[in-house]
């Protein structure tokens, strides 16, 4: 049996209003999903409950507070069945977690001639990084081209592999185009020449079953935003030998064993990576979040998700006019475009005043934009909440809006 989603709606409070005096239609879920009512109660809870410092008191507040963040360190294990919790750090996103990469392993592990590759597909937070460490190393970027339809081809990934490779760092779904990278198979050549694999899950983590075991990844990065979760916070994965292998991230409090005025000894992972007080309330609410998902199941709304992408495709594709951007056979549920040569942004105003929240513009991927020959999109990302029904009223303002130009 399918989702209810009416009654998945009723726990997002944001989705009950109107926009422009229209009903809101919220297709941004690429850029950030909503939160249900439970984060919302968990964020609550925990201030008006809980507030504490933890790892640090000996009272009973920060003893609970501890074990609330702690609890959700378990929970992200088993969401991506990583071996031990000891395995993920807390982060402020994708990008802070990519970027951690850079600054430990990159600069422990990638010198002068060595080689990084990314994808075409890259978010700028996959590619800015990695140019900061080349410079600093005399590293050399390299990029996996693309297919017309946004698709990575595989046999040019084969053709840039070399005993220089130290780091593959792949998005795993493309926020832009909603292409899935076939990134087991990416991975497995990435290790045959003994490089790392960093997996950008930003987009893939909220769509398809996570599994870094079977993955075999090194890193695996993803934000808590795009899963119905608190905004500021992510995480990374890594395995426990890499981890170890990696000098720390930031210094400060909680990353020590012991400090004196001549010498620092570090803690073990994941607190080495962990300075300072972490976003403890939203740690806490993110397990809510991963909760809603569970209780829904990851198969369900993956099977939801598609069958409304297929009903996009469905609808949208026939409308003259309708330029689709980014065809690939394996897709989460995104769907990007253009309407004739229209500017993406007015496309966006338009479908705005009639109440739909899309992300128009580069989606932080300007080189995959000029790769294809385009300054944007238009981009309607779905998510567990959103209904067929929405998706025909968004076929009915596309197909006016494409008349404003077939006329
Ligand atoms: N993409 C989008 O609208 P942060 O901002 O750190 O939570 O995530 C960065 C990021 C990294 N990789 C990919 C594939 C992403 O999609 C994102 C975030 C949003 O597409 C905001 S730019």
């Amino acid at each position: 049996m399918g989702l209810d989603i009416a009654k998945i709606r009723e726990q997002f409070p944001v989705l009950n209003q109107e926009v422009h005096g229209k009903p809101l239609v919220y297709f941004d879920n690429a850029a950030t999903t909503q939160k249900p009512r439970s984060v919302l109660d968990a964020l609550t809870n925990y201030y008006s409950k809980d507030n504490s410092n933890i790892h640090r008191g000996a009272h009973a507040l920060a003893d609970r507070a501890t074990r609330y963040y702690e609890e959700t360190r378990e929970a992200i294990m088993h969401f991506i069945n990583a071996r031990e919790s000891a395995e993920i750090i807390f982060t402020k996103g994708t990008t802070e977690g990519i970027n951690l990469v850079a600054s430990t392993f990159g600069r422990k592990f990638i010198g002068k001639g060595d080689e990084i590759i990314i994808s075409a597909l890259e978010h700028h937070s996959n590619i800015v990084p990695w140019h900061m460490l080349c410079e600093e190393k005399g590293a050399v970027l390299k990029v996996i081209p693309i297919n017309e339809a946004g698709e990575l081809i595989y046999e040019e990934f084969e053709k840039l592999l070399t005993p220089n490779t130290k780091l593959v760092s792949i998005v795993h779904a493309s926020n832009a185009l909603g292409s899935i990278n076939p990134v087991k198979k990416i991975i497995d050549s990435a290790h045959a020449v003994g490089a790392k694999v960093l997996l950008d899950g930003a987009q893939s983590s909220s769509h398809l079953h996570i599994d870094v075991q079977d993955l075999d990844c090194d890193f695996f990065a993803f934000s808590a935003h795009k899963l119905y979760g608190p905004t500021g916070l992510g995480c990374l994965y890594g395995k426990r030998e890499v981890f170890e292998s990696m000098p720390p991230y930031q210094g400060g409090g909680e990353m020590i064993k012991e400090v004196t005025y001549e010498k620092t000894t570090y803690n073990e992972i994941p607190f080495k990576f962990e300075a300072g007080t972490p976003n403890i309330a939203d740690v806490i609410a993110f397990k809510s979040a991963l909760e809603f998902i569970n209780e829904l199941g990851k198969d369900a709304i993956k099977a939801h998700e598609d069958e409304l992408l297929a009903y996009a495709n469905e609808l949208l594709l026939p409308i003259k006019g309708f330029v689709p951007i980014g065809t690939a056979k394996e897709k989460v549920s995104v769907i990007s475009f253009n309407i004739n040569a229209m500017h993406p942004y007015d496309v966006g105003m338009m479908l705005d005043a009639n109440g739909f929240a899309v992300r128009t513009g580069h989606h932080c991927t300007q080189p995959l934009m000029k790769r294809l020959g385009i300054e944007g999109t238009v981009r309607a990302s779905f998510s567990v909440y959103n209904s067929k029904s929405e998706i025909e009223k968004l076929a009915e303002s596309v197909t006016r809006i494409a008349r404003i130009k077939n006329k």
